[in-house]
């Protein structure tokens, strides 16, 4: 039976190149700093993000633990969007790691308003607050269905914070989904933080890691707490050099699988079922309209071949990536049509 794989953009494979890259690849112990290729990823990163320094890190998960860790202290508050990956889907690390608490804020499709951050600003002249030491973003942001947050969204909240003096971290897992959604380089985006975490092993297709970028002494000290959290990785160029291409040569075809997505949404409405806006390559489809919970769903499609995930009790995600053809969303189409005459 054919399988197609939509649960995430996770699960692309490296590319030819990227395997080449990596049996060629020159190496050192990066604990030293002695990897040249891992040196050469955090050059191009840093470089690409536009920030002074760049470090890789294990996963967008340990990138922005690390930046947590790095910006705040035990007790200190954190403002972050309540359906955001860092607070959502990274096992309370924010709490069991930094020891920090979370303010969460609803945002409009994954946007933070600049009104309700300034309003949840802990002012510190009051003895009984927590100190507000970080507000976070995320872009795309997942749970909004891959929904790219703007220059001009990202401003707002940025000139607050610092109007406050806070720092800005940015969850990129999808910086650069939103970049070529909005047809803007992503320095247009990553200006308005303070540090920015983006995955290579998502829709880019390297097989491991993400990069973790900020000013210089940020950076320093961030490399203390990756080595603390046991991700001081060695001859970790073979991991970097798939990174090295993923920045370079792998973004722009993002549109592709945005292309994908889209016809897979339009498909979805003309099967009349419930989907979210789509402005990447993420695709929500509400299930209740047709009786089915999110996993029973699946189930069912499973049992065809078709893969997705379930992200509420009545929505299911579908995540289009490099593996996914025109021909296979068409056969997603139409195992989807089938399934509906099934249970309808
Ligand atoms: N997201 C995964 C799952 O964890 C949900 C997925 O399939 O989408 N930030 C954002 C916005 C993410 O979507 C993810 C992964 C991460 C951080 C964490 O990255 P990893 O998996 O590398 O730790």
């Amino acid at each position: 039976m054919k399988t197609i794989d939509l649960r995430s953009d996770t699960v692309t494979k490296p590319t030819d190149s990227m395997i080449r890259a990596m049996a060629e690849a020159e190496v050192g112990d990066d604990v030293y700093r002695e990897d040249p290729t891992v040196n050469r990823l955090e050059e191009i990163a840093a470089e690409r993000l536009g920030k002074e320094a760049a470090l890789f890190v294990t996963s967008g998960t340990q990138g922005n633990q690390v930046a947590v860790l790095t910006h705040c202290g035990n007790g200190d508050e954190v403002i972050v969007e309540a359906d955001s990956h860092i607070f959502y889907y990274e096992g309370g690390a924010m709490a069991a790691l930094a020891g920090v608490q979370t303010r969460t804020l609803a945002g409009v499709r994954g946007a933070l308003r600049p009104e309700d951050v300034e309003k949840a600003i802990r002012q510190a002249t009051n003895i009984h607050f927590p100190r507000t030491k970080l507000i976070c973003m995320e872009n795309t942001h997942n749970r909004a269905g891959g929904a790219v947050i703007s220059p001009a969204q990202m401003k707002g909240v940025y000139d607050v914070a610092q109007k406050h003096g806070i720092p800005v971290h940015l969850d990129g897992a999808r910086l650069f989904n939103a970049a070529v959604a909005l047809g803007v380089d992503v320095r247009e985006l990553s200006r308005y933080t303070t540090s920015v975490q983006v995955c290579l092993s998502k829709g880019l297709s390297a097989p491991v890691g993400s990069i973790l970028a900020g000013d210089k002494a940020f950076i320093e000290e961030a490399r203390w707490w990756r080595k603390k959290l046991g991700g001081g990785l060695r001859q970790a160029g073979y991991l970097a050099a798939p990174g090295i291409i993923a920045l370079t040569e792998m973004t722009e075809r993002l549109a592709e699988d945005h292309e994908r997505a889209e016809q897979l949404a339009e498909g979805f409405r003309r099967l009349s079922l419930e989907v979210e806006p789509v402005e990447t390559n993420i695709v929500l489809v509400k299930t209740d309209a047709i009786g089915q919970t999110a996993v029973d769903f699946l189930r069912l499609l499973a049992e065809q071949g078709v893969y997705a995930t379930d992200f509420d009790e009545y929505v299911v995600r579908f995540t289009t990536h490099r593996h996914i053809t025109e021909a296979d969303v068409k056969h997603a189409l139409d195992t989807v049509e089938a399934l509906l005459h099934r249970v309808s």
